[in-house]
């Protein structure tokens, strides 16, 4: 047991802030690292205390892990919270913070590692039955070997690269003739990307869909799962929307896979907060993909199911504190969303929109979330990442989360940039996803920019009809809109499918 007093937040924006909040109501104090480009950021006026680390590319800044260290022993930091990006999966800072005689929020180095090479973690994971896609157990190396496994795997076979993750460094091969040149390829490309230039060889689930489980590991070898996020809706291996629970898991299932995931914690002696990654296929076949070593981005939806805030359980936990509550203490209680609120444009083939938040207004209301890190009048530094909020909605079920998502966008006002809140809608509207029938290529499958244009609405018929007549010189058209119509909400109709 090691009582945390300081805080120092290696990260920025909304995360920064999200996990600021926590520490401040358990009494810890916070400092905020910042690089030139965020001197007047949220995450920096929120802090006790905020040092600037540095230039506004994150590798002179957010990713400077000695510069960082240096600032916790200078202002007494006893641990460092990495948030997610940055320096969160990094062994070897995980190890530095560490040597400093500094608590690292987070699993241990070694756990780190181990997940972080995906051949690794198989093999780590292999004696506790945990099923995997068929394929490859170790790197493939010769070529005409190679050939032979997939064929008896069956094509389309994926090569993917053993230190990628995150869909980086992956190729679908769809017969033996272009597999040498395909093999070839995805060696050069994790060589020069990952500095490793294994890769293995899984069989192609066509259009899976992505659900994690998320874990929490003590010091004390205690480990629970906290259900499941489902995040099939994503762009590119690029999440858009998030959910808990999953509409297809059963329970009997839901239990199953979360065994798995405790296993797959066990296997590396899990300590902290996790994710273990799985491919469900149209069967609800699942399988193990990968684990990551952090706190992810679409949190709050399992905050908001379970009641528990997963920032103060990690500070617990790095306190050597075991966990409060054992599995069958944990239940799921209600649905939550999350759209992520992108600087993009989704008319323009997401292409990145930055600029000034002319207008910056919050949903609010019972059951909305907003994490951010912006106010109105900011600007969007073009350096890190273009999420600018989570709206997380919280429903007692499927049906009312979705309808306070789509309540909360239409209050959401943002002007100045574009951004994804209308694929939001669009997204909620749809009918595969109403219904819960959709995987991973929902995107591909259901949107192009198209679906974003305002539909004609019975107003704007008759707006037609009214412009025709005067156009046609008949000055006295019979509209058929009487003024309380109007005064009840009809008129507002006009407003309802345009785009922000
Ligand atoms: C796969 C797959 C199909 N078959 N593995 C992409 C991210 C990385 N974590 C693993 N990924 C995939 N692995 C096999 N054997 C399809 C994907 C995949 C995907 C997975 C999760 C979420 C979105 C995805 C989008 C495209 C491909």
């Amino acid at each position: 047991m090691r009582k945390i007093n300081k805080i120092l937040v290696a990260n920025r924006g909304e995360i920064a802030l999200r996990v600021m909040r926590s520490a401040k109501e358990m009494g810890i104090s916070t400092v905020a690292i910042y690089s030139e480009a965020d001197r007047n950021a949220l995450h920096v006026r929120y802090a006790d205390e905020a040092v600037c680390v540095g230039g506004p590319k994150s590798n002179e800044s957010y990713l400077r892990g000695d510069v960082i260290i240096d600032v916790c022993k200078r202002l007494n930091v006893d641990a460092i919270h990495p948030g997610y990006g940055f320096l969160s999966e990094n062994a070897n800072f995980a190890r530095q913070v560490k040597e400093a005689g500094l608590i690292f929020i987070g699993p241990s180095p070694e756990a780190i590692e181990l997940m972080g090479s995906k051949l690794a973690a198989k093999a780590a994971v292999a004696k506790y039955k945990i099923p995997m896609v068929p394929g490859t157990e170790e790197a493939i190396t010769d070529v005409e070997e190679a050939k032979e496994i997939a064929s008896k795997v069956g094509f389309p076979i994926l090569i993917k690269a053993s230190a990628g993750g995150g869909g980086k460094g992956m190729r679908v091969v769809d017969s033996v003739d272009v597999f040498e040149e395909q093999m070839k390829l995805a060696v050069s490309e994790a060589t020069s990307a990952f500095g490793d230039g294994s890769v293995f060889i899984e069989k192609y689930i066509g259009s899976p869909r992505h659900i994690e489980i998320q874990v929490l590991g003590d010091t004390h070898g205690n480990i629970v799962h906290l259900f499941e996020r489902e995040c099939s809706i994503q762009r590119r291996h690029q999440k858009v929307i998030e959910e808990a629970p999953s509409a297809v898991l059963t329970p009997g299932l839901r239990d199953e896979m979360g065994r798995c995931a405790v296993n797959v914690a066990k296997a590396c002696d899990y300590v902290g907060a996790g994710t273990v990654e799985f491919l469900v296929d149209e069967n609800l076949n699942f399988y193990f993909l990968e684990m990551n070593t952090r706190l992810q981005v679409e949190h709050p939806v399992t905050e908001q199911i379970t009641g528990l805030d997963l920032v103060k359980e990690q500070i617990h936990i790095a306190e050597g504190k075991p966990l409060g509550f054992r599995q069958e203490d944990l239940t799921i209680n209600g649905h939550a969303l999350e759209l992520r609120v992108y600087a993009e444009d989704p008319m323009n083939n997401f292409l990145p929109d930055i600029g000034r938040l002319e207008t910056y207004v919050r949903p609010q209301g019972l059951g909305v979330r907003v994490d951010d890190g912006f106010e109105q009048g900011m600007d969007i530094p073009i350096y890190y990442d273009p999420m600018i909020a989570k709206l997380v909605t919280f429903g007692k079920d499927r049906q009312e989360a979705i309808e306070k998502m789509l309540r909360a966008i239409e209050e959401y006002k943002i002007t100045g940039i574009e951004t994804t809140l209308p694929f939001g809608t669009f997204v909620l509207q749809h009918e595969a996803f109403v219904s819960g029938n959709f995987d991973t290529k929902f995107i591909e499958r259901y949107f192009s920019p198209s679906v974003l244009e305002p539909k004609p609405t019975e107003d704007t018929e008759e707006i037609a009809a009214v412009l025709a007549a005067i156009l046609l010189g008949n000055n006295k058209p019979k509209v058929t809109a009487t003024t309380t119509e109007t005064q009840n909400g009809t008129a507002s109709n006009w407003r309802k499918n345009r785009v922000k």
